[in-house]
């Protein structure tokens, strides 16, 4: 498909490594992804669901071992340690080349090596970048084709150019103690053997997009976050972008499909989604920050998605959609999950494919007992949404008015507060994390700090990523505003008291009203709080108390969290900027 020899060079290298007995290229055609779906069901890879309930959609169970990105297995080879810091795990590159062409060396025996050219971005827009990836995986092939751009048209806009990323993938035993996730950021290159699980092999998402992304948008400039972004329209035909980082779990994927509550629908206001997972951002001429989604699905977590958390995800997965450790319903064929609704199949397969007694689900051993695995996911075309962007293919991407974080807190963050500045909201970042929350017996659990929900995503040392991040909001003439927000504080017998899901655009809305300067806000030691009246709660069973507590400061969980706080710098180390350690300096002052 190509004359560029620093593709072939590359190819043959890794072809006689690890010895496939035939190369095929994907060259992003319906005709040749269909006959690789009837390859994976003859063999059982994957089981064709009913096509007229779920036209063109699919199940793959992976191995019971490999069932989940593997933090302690992921690597980041830069040259020196130093590079990659505290936070990432770092073995030398030529030892680590060593280990892992052992690993590589036959693995493709008997097998064939697709070969996976994809753009991560629109093809050939300014913001997009090649990928390649080879893989011994249909399933690895039949997601990238959902989650990327791929195929001839990728591989006639890279021409000669040695400028992609090579992403070598191999399912080899699927031996877990052998299990390696593995970046060399200095050679554009990733590898990833014995594993089958999606964030560990789908190599254009957190690999890429993320890890290695973060990497080049420090050296050339731009972003790479852990954001969905999402579009609010006015009823007077206006949209505005917010991007939203939140660590896994946290509902990412919901607020980027929310539908408004039923009086703001009624009025015209609509949400759009832009992405659900990563955004690239990079100052445009304006002056103002602008990003894109650079993938072209959803790799979403399917436990908990139903018609009342994100009926815009359900009906993205009615059709086209992989689904991945699901459970079986073989009365009609389709697939179940926790979360779905009140009515589990009675004759069914668990996410490992044995008979399965919902009667026995136990809630305290969720892998054991349930249906589908906690951590089961759909892969769903994002065209597919019916809240997709109009601006979901645009080349310059959209300009983002605010940047907002957020995490799990029972009581430490308000519903929604606002940094000072750029620096103060960087600082809002990097303190960012989340807890366990036991709603049903009020135990607050471990926090477990995730600085822009990046901890295990940047692809180099920690203190050096918030230091792109300070040296960003240099180059940003007209910033987007800084916003953290909390949509899990709980009572004291630990039950949420913020309504959450679509409801969560009341408070998008006061942050978008800041950004136009159309609401003042009080001044707090953590930051600009709402003024309980500029919450709009008509129509929720809040009491004016409820929204109080909402909106206070708990001085006293703050106090404990700096001390956290200081420990996590300290595990970050010496690269942290001095900005952090002022910025935390003032907030212990201003608790007093
Ligand atoms: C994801 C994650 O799968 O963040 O998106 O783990
Ligand atoms: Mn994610």
């Amino acid at each position: 498909m190509t004359n560029n020899k620093h593709v072939i060079s590359w190819i043959d290298e890794m072809a006689a490594m690890t010895c496939p007995d035939k190369i095929v290229w994907i060259d992003g055609s319906e005709a040749q992804a269909e006959e690789l779906r009837k390859e994976a069901c003859s063999t059982g890879e994957m089981i064709k669901l009913n096509e007229e309930l779920l036209p063109n959609c699919y199940l793959h169970r992976t191995a019971v071992n490999d069932v989940a990105r593997v933090e302690g297995r992921t690597f980041i080879c830069t040259p020196t340690k130093e590079e990659a810091g505290n936070i990432n795990n770092w073995v030398e590159p030529s030892e680590m080349y060593g280990r892992l062409k052992k690993l590589f060396t036959g693995s493709m025996k008997g097998k064939t090596m697709y070969v996976i050219p994809y753009s991560m971005g629109v093809v050939g827009s300014d913001f997009a970048k090649i990928g390649i990836e080879l893989t011994d995986s249909i399933y690895v092939v039949l997601n990238m084709l959902i989650m990327t751009r791929v195929g001839k048209k990728v591989i006639d806009a890279l021409g000669d150019s040695p400028d992609f990323i090579k992403g070598l993938h191999s399912k080899a035993d699927l031996d877990e103690e052998n299990r390696y996730i593995v970046h060399f950021p200095q050679d554009n290159t990733i590898m990833s053997v014995n594993s089958g699980y999606g964030g560990n092999v789908l190599l254009g998402k957190k690999c890429f997009a993320l890890r290695i992304a973060s990497y080049l948008g420090r050296k050339e400039g731009w972003m790479a976050e852990h954001m969905l972004i999402l579009g609010l329209e006015n009823p007077e035909g206006e949209t505005k972008y917010i991007c939203a980082a939140f660590p896994s779990a946290c509902g990412k994927t919901n607020l980027a499909m929310l539908i408004p509550p039923e009086h703001y629908r009624k009025m015209g206001y609509k949400v759009w989604c832009v992405g659900d997972d990563i955004a690239w951002l990079r100052v445009g001429k304006d002056g103002r920050l602008w990003a894109v989604n650079p993938e072209n699905g959803f790799f979403g977590v399917a436990p908990g998605t139903n018609e009342h958390s994100n009926p815009n995800a359900l009906a993205t997965t009615r059709r086209d959609t992989i689904f991945t450790n699901v459970c079986h319903n073989l009365d009609n064929n389709t697939v179940w999950w926790e979360g779905l609704d009140n009515n589990p199949p009675k004759n069914a397969l668990n996410w490992r494919g044995e008979p399965w007694d919902y009667t026995k689900y136990d809630k305290n051993d969720k892998v054991g007992t349930s249906g589908a695995h906690p951590n089961s996911r759909f892969t769903a075309v994002a065209k597919n949404c019916p809240c997709i962007s109009p601006e979901f293919d645009s080349v310059t991407g959209v300009p983002v008015s605010a940047i907002v974080f957020g995490g799990r807190r029972a009581r430490t963050a308000p519903l929604v507060y606002q940094s000072f500045n750029w620096q103060h909201g960087t600082f809002v970042g990097s303190i960012m994390a989340s807890e366990t929350t036991a709603a049903a017996s009020g135990a607050v659990g471990v926090v477990r700090r995730d600085p822009m929900a990046m901890r295990p995503f940047v692809g180099y040392n920690m203190g050096d990523y918030w230091k792109h991040w300070l040296d960003m909001g240099k180059v940003i003439p007209n910033p987007p505003k800084i916003f953290h927000v909390n949509w899990f504080r709980t009572d004291d017998k630990g039950n949420f008291i913020w309504p959450g899901f679509g409801d969560n655009m009341r408070v998008l809305l006061w942050i978008l009203a800041r950004c136009e300067n159309k609401v003042e806000a009080r001044e707090s030691a953590i930051g600009y709080l709402p003024y309980a009246k500029d919450i709009d709660t008509s129509g929720l069973d809040i009491s004016d108390a409820t929204l109080e507590d909402l909106l206070t400061v708990d001085k006293e969980s703050w106090k404990a969290d700096i001390k956290n706080i200081k420990e996590f710098y300290a595990l970050v180390g010496d690269r942290v900027p001095g900005e952090m350690y002022e910025e935390l300096d003032a907030l212990e002052k201003r608790l007093g």
